[in-house]
């Protein structure tokens, strides 16, 4: 299997040997997704460091990118190896918002390996492009691995569902607290951000923010009832609270790490990996099955009643596989 008349096991071997290009390579790999993928995946798995993963949402313009430069740079000034993995979950119109980020990142970060992934087109989508990018860059060494999404829906709790340590991060002004709330981050989040404190009503917003996680006993991932999720200023313009916010996220590293909820999650992980695999497969394979001469049978069998849709859809996911490859 070649990658632009590259050998794949080539590339995984430099990329292994440190070489960045050859990084960028595989998570384009990743990606794309397809058979060359799927091949990825298991040249790969078993091959994980560990890294710790770290997932930073909030709404567009909330400072996430800058605050993501700033926090790769302390994580490297520490002596850690971060990589930025910057998602976007959304259509062709959010494209260009991206290479800004990564202008932004670049800025900021220094000598820090940053990547933008888009998962549109992607047979599997975000579910699949997403675990398949962290894999390559905690095989290659990479850690932490902090991951931007834009926050729009479910996306952001499904980033969540991805990472060890969750950063909502708000505005103040913007009434954010309550959007948050409502959007179920107060669940998913294990450490708040008040970014732009430089703007008035920042000490308010922790306030807000404070009461609502006292009032509704929503503290952190499920494993966490108990701890409330700290709440951290900063001002990613200045660098102020980025050291204070890198502190906080090596706590919550260091809590998972003494339970069994680092295991856990990544159990979750992966199931949620497998999950989205096959709901990616039963949907090729249904197309692949109307497609064939089997299923425009099917179809006028359901059209003359012989056969009605349960029955159609057993017989399909019974022999779709035979379909496809007929
Ligand atoms: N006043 C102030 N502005 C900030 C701060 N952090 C970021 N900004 C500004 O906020 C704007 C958005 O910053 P980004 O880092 O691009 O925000 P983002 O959340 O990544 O944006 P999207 O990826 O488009 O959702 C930029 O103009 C930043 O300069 C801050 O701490 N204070
Ligand atoms: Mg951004």
């Amino acid at each position: 299997v070649t990658l632009r008349g590259l050998d794949l096991d080539d590339i995984v071997e430099r990329a292994l040997g440190g070489q960045r290009r050859a990084v960028g390579q595989l998570l384009s790999v990743a990606e794309r997704g397809g058979a060359q993928a799927d091949r990825l995946t298991a040249t790969l798995h078993g091959r994980s460091a560990g890294a710790h993963i770290v997932g930073i949402t909030g709404p567009p313009g909330s400072g996430k990118s800058t605050l993501v430069g700033r926090l790769a740079a302390a994580a490297a000034a520490s002596g850690a190896n971060p990589a930025v993995l910057a998602v976007d979950p959304s259509s062709p119109l959010t494209g260009g918002a991206i290479l800004g980020d990564r202008i932004r990142i670049d800025r900021t970060g220094g000598d820090v390996f940053v990547r933008s992934i888009a998962t549109r087109g992607h047979a599997g989508g975000l579910a699949v492009a997403v675990p398949g990018a962290i894999r390559v860059l905690d095989a290659t060494g990479f850690d932490p691995i902090i991951v931007e999404t834009v926050g729009v829906g479910q996306v952001e709790v499904d980033i969540a569902a991805m990472a060890d340590t969750t950063v909502v991060v708000a505005n103040p002004g913007t009434g954010d607290a309550v959007q948050a709330n409502k959007a179920g981050l107060l669940e998913i989040a294990d450490i708040f951000v008040v970014n732009k404190a430089d703007l008035p009503d920042a000490e308010a917003l922790r306030l807000d923010l404070e009461r609502m996680l006292d009032l509704s006993h929503m503290t952190g991932h499920e494993a966490y009832r108990g701890r409330r999720a700290p709440i951290v200023l900063t001002e990613s313009l200045s660098g102020t609270g980025i050291d204070e916010l890198w502190a906080e996220i090596i706590d919550h590293r260091t809590l998972l790490d003494a339970s069994d909820a680092r295991r856990l999650r990544q159990l979750l992980r992966l199931r949620a990996e497998v999950e989205a695999l096959v709901a990616g497969r039963i949907h090729q394979l249904t197309h692949a099955a109307f497609d064939s001469p089997a299923g425009e049978r099917i179809l006028a069998d359901l059209a003359s009643g012989r056969i009605d849709p349960v029955a159609a859809a057993e017989i399909v996911l019974d022999e779709g596989t035979a379909f496809r490859d007929a």
